[in-house]
Formats: C-alpha cells, sequence, structure tokens
C-alpha cells in the first residue's frame, strides 16, 4: 500500500472541491482573485438591477391601464428585491453595502449596458420584458449552478420571478401586435430599437473577454458570453414569428449544418462606448441613483436610530430580535 501523503495546496482543495461540485460557502477558504472576481460580478449584478427599475419606473404613471399599471409596479419591485438578495450575497464576501454603492456612484463598478438606453413609448415596457428579462434569464439560469454557494441561491428566486417579468412583456407586444396599424408599427420600433443592445447584455465575444476562461475554471460562468448569446438569438429567432414581428437583421437565417440561426456583426464600438459610460442615458441614470440614494439618508438614519433605541431598551441582549 502506498502510504506516501501528498501535499495539497490550499488552491488544488479548492480546486478539487470546485470540481467535484461541492459548493463554496463565505467561511471556506478560496483564492483571493476568486473572492474578488465574485464581488465583481455580483455587485454589478446588484447595481443592473437597481439601475435597471429607472427605465421601467419612468412608465409607472403612464402605463394604459390598471392591470399593466399593478403589473408593471410588481415587477419594478421585483427588481429591487433581486438588488438586495445580490447585494447581501457580495457582502458575505467581505465588502460593505456602502462600499459597493460608492463604486457605482463613483464609476468604478459597472452596471448592465441595457440600462442606458432610454423608454421612449409604452412598446418598449414590451420589449423590455421579452427581450431584456429574456436575455437576463439565459444568462441567469445556468447561474443556480454556480459555485459560490449564496449567489447560486439567490438566482434560484431571482429566476422564478424574471420568468414571470419575460411573460409579462411578451404578452404586452402580443397585444400590440394584435392592435392598430400604429400599435403594431410601435411594437415593430420597440423590437428594432432593443434587439441589438439586447444582444450586447451577453459582454462580449469570447475571444474579447478577459475574464470568461477563469470564472469557467472556477465554475462562476458556466457557459460563455458567446455560447449564451447563439442560445438567446435561436429561441428569439423563433419568437418573434408568433408575433408577425421581424428582427432588425438582414443575415439572420437558419443555418442547417450548424444548427443554429446564423446573426449580423454586433456593433462593439458601440457596446464598449456605453459600458465605458459615454451611452444615452448613462449620466442621467446615475444622476438619479445619486439622488435617491442623497434624498434616502434620512430613512437610513432613521432606521438605525430606532435599531439603536431597540437595542438600549432590550439591554443590549437581544441584538438578534431588532436586527
Ligand atoms: N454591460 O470578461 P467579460 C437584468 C464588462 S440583470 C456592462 O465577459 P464577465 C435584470 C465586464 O463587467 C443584467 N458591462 O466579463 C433586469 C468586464 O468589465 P470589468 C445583468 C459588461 O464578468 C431586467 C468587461 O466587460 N446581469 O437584466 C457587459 O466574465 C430588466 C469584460 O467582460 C448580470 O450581471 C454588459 N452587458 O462576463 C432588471 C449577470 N458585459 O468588470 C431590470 C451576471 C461585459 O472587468 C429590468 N453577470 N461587461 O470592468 C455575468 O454573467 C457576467 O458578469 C457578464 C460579463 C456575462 C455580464
Amino acid at each position: 500500500m502506498n502510504t506516501e501523503s501528498v501535499a495539497v495546496t490550499p488552491e488544488e482543495h479548492f480546486q478539487d472541491k470546485v470540481n467535484r461540485e461541492v459548493k463554496i460557502e463565505p467561511r471556506d477558504w478560496m483564492p483571493e482573485k476568486y473572492r474578488q472576481t465574485l464581488i465583481r460580478q455580483i455587485s454589478q449584478h446588484a447595481h443592473s438591477e437597481i439601475v435597471g427599475m429607472l427605465p421601467e419606473g419612468n412608465w409607472i404613471t403612464r402605463a394604459p391601464s390598471l392591470r399593466r399599471k399593478a403589473t408593471l409596479i410588481a415587477k419594478v419591485q421585483d427588481e429591487a428585491g433581486h438588488g438586495l438578495y445580490l447585494y447581501s450575497a457580495a457582502e458575505t464576501l467581505g465588502i460593505s453595502r456602502a462600499e459597493m454603492i460608492d463604486q457605482l456612484h463613483s464609476g468604478k463598478a459597472k452596471y448592465s449596458s441595457i440600462f442606458n438606453y432610454p423608454t421612449l413609448n409604452w412598446a418598449d415596457i414590451g420589449a423590455i420584458g421579452w427581450l431584456v428579462d429574456g436575455a437576463a434569464i439565459m444568462n441567469q439560469v445556468p447561474l443556480c449552478r454556480t459555485s459560490y454557494g449564496p449567489y447560486a441561491r439567490a438566482m434560484v428566486r431571482i429566476c422564478k420571478e424574471e420568468s414571470f417579468h419575460q411573460r409579462q412583456g411578451f404578452e404586452i407586444l402580443l397585444t400590440l401586435s394584435k392592435g392598430t396599424e400604429a400599435q403594431r408599427r410601435m411594437c415593430q420600433d420597440a423590437i428594432n430599437r432593443w434587439w441589438w443592445p439586447s444582444i450586447m447584455m451577453f459582454g462580449p465575444s469570447d475571444d474579447a473577454s478577459p475574464h470568461t476562461a477563469q470564472s469557467m475554471k472556477w465554475k462562476i460562468k458556466r457557459i460563455s458570453n458567446d455560447e449564451l448569446r447563439q442560445k438567446f438569438v435561436d429561441v428569439i429567432a423563433e419568437q418573434v414569428k408568433i408575433l408577425g414581428m421581424t428582427l432588425p437583421d438582414e443575415a439572420l437565417a437558419w443555418n442547417e449544418a450548424r444548427g443554429h440561426y446564423d446573426f449580423g456583426t454586433i456593433n462593439w464600438e458601440e457596446f464598449w462606448n456605453v459600458i465605458s459610460g459615454n451611452g444615452p442615458c448613462n449620466r442621467e441614470r446615475i444622476a438619479a441613483r445619486i439622488a435617491a440614494h442623497e434624498e434616502g439618508a434620512w430613512v437610513r438614519e432613521a432606521a438605525s436610530a430606532f435599531a439603536e433605541k431597540q437595542r438600549q431598551r432590550s439591554g443590549g441582549k437581544d441584538e438578534k430580535a431588532v436586527a
């Protein structure tokens, strides 16, 4: 019998756990770069949910019926909830909520490119639900199996809610597509404007993505940016037929040999421009977030003062109950 012990480094032990599909939990040893990558990705994901409330929030007061208004309010509230689960998941990695918010406001942390485009009319709310939430789900379902436990668990609930979001968007467009000529034109116009930005959401192509290879090795990401984008194109190219509309891409065509739809070239210059702060609404979005944060300061102060008062009343014994 070979009794020789083989020295295993912490990195090897960690990678072995990842390979065996054992979830990494907050108190487990992890490489510093793994921790930093997760903080980056989870916090940017949280920021996307919170900034993503803005383009839709813009239409709550103008929704065309009580039913549409109630549904849109519920969707936007879900997004606030997703942001909160995700900030909490990121906090387990040792960063505070305040630091993450500062990084968003200072421009150090990114949020999804898609939320820098304007919502010009009601059909845009349908297009966001169908295309933006659709792309989000395609990217997020594999994240339910991501290697970091708190992130994976947060994603399960988020994905359930996202699928309702996508259905509400598709239903808005389906209604418009059966409406008057003007409503059909609105529907097509919204699809035309949201299509390319939606497929940019998956990130740069694999050969231009600096983080994909390592994130796949650590099983943070399970499927690459280009593979997810292709899956999304294949689904949407079929669904658009139900609407009787088209996607604004002349190169879109079924490729029998590949078993996938071919599609045209993405304008990567636009993508990099938007994520470096120069999209149509970047400044407006950050200004709105900073104003909301400043206007909400008194709420945070009041909540802290109340918690402190409760703590003192209980003689500091029952901190959990008042937290
Ligand atoms: N926008 O090497 P990669 C939603 C950055 S939630 C902005 O490929 P990675 C729900 C990337 O951060 C939507 N930046 O990076 C909703 C990196 O820059 P950095 C958000 C982007 O991380 C619906 C650089 O480019 N979802 O929509 C984008 O491996 C409706 C190089 O890229 C998530 O965050 C982009 N689109 O892959 C809410 C999902 N793409 O950080 C309201 C979780 C790339 O080095 C209404 N995140 N960049 O400065 C992920 O899956 C990944 O982080 C990717 C990027 C796939 C987004």
